[in-house]
């Protein structure tokens, strides 16, 4: 196997921008064996959520074991997990089969458009069961504020949130700013070592969904690749800040460009 395996944990989202789809474009952008478990089938497109159906626990822990017993998986991420049965099983399948692997948690809980993606009571499975077991939390900040308990209105209050979840749980936490206002988009990563600040220009009036599941995905296969934590965090805020930058337009919303330097048809000839 020359490509270091990854593994996707998360929700389907058939518009192709956020979740499983924007995981296995992340995961061939650099260069890695993308491979999922699929947790939900979500119907939707960048500004509505029609419907979810989650796939039964069982069928989970099957597509981890099975990705498992075929792959040297070298990092995972989780993203929508949608209920306390599958962060269950998802808990259960990490101790059997990816116990040492590197883990990031993206604490996915809400839709760019406001939908629910995680049922508010399995908030706390999150909290107690998989929180304990990641290399690195990635919440946005209304994610964050959830998880710390209070508001967070600005870069203090999100220094302040990141400093009492890392001291809390005891496991680094990048806690992402670009929801925040302000002219740059600041993110800050809380290790055991101290705090490194990420900042990057703010790309306004730009927002497209899934900008959280392709930065953990890029993170996740840094790590693969055996990058340290922020060495990894450096190069996926690079490639998510990319992917923004040369979004592309449909009908009004949008979308990733999770392709920038990708191939021509002239390269590929050769
Ligand atoms: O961006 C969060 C997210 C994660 N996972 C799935 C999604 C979304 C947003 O829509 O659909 C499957």
């Amino acid at each position: 196997m020359n490509s270091p395996v990854v593994l996707s944990i998360a929700g389907s989202d058939n518009s192709g921008g956020a979740g499983i789809q924007a995981d296995l474009k992340t995961f061939c952008a650099f260069r890695c064996y993308g491979t999922t478990a699929i947790t939900c089938i979500v119907a939707e497109h960048p500004g509505r959520v029609k419907s979810i159906e989650p796939v039964t626990p069982l069928r989970v822990q099957e597509q981890i074991e099975l990705v498992s017993e075929a792959f040297p998986v070298k990092a995972f991420k989780t993203g929508m997990l949608y209920s306390q049965a599958i962060i269950e099983v998802v808990v259960q399948s990490i101790e059997t089969h990816l116990k040492a692997v590197p883990f990031v948690l993206d604490p996915v809980m809400v839709a760019s458009s406001g939908v629910a993606l995680l049922h508010p009571q399995a908030i706390e499975g999150i909290q107690k069961l998989l929180i304990p077991q990641a290399t690195l939390v990635t919440p946005n900040r209304d994610e964050a504020a959830l998880l710390w308990g209070k508001p967070i209105m600005d870069l203090n209050a999100m220094r302040e949130a990141g400093l009492d979840l890392t001291n809390r749980y005891q496991v680094p936490f990048l806690m992402k700013g670009g929801h925040l206002k302000g002219d740059q988009a600041v993110d800050l990563l809380f290790t055991h070592q101290g705090e490194e600040t990420f900042i990057v220009p703010r790309i306004p009036h730009v927002d497209p969904h899934g900008t959280g599941c392709t930065y953990s995905a890029a993170i996740t296969c840094g790590l693969a690749q055996g990058l340290k934590l922020n060495e990894a965090v450096r190069e996926a805020k690079s490639y998510i800040t990319q992917a923004i930058e040369s979004h592309f337009e449909s009908r009004g919303y949008q979308v990733l460009n999770h392709f920038k330097d990708s191939i021509s048809r002239e390269e590929r000839k050769r």
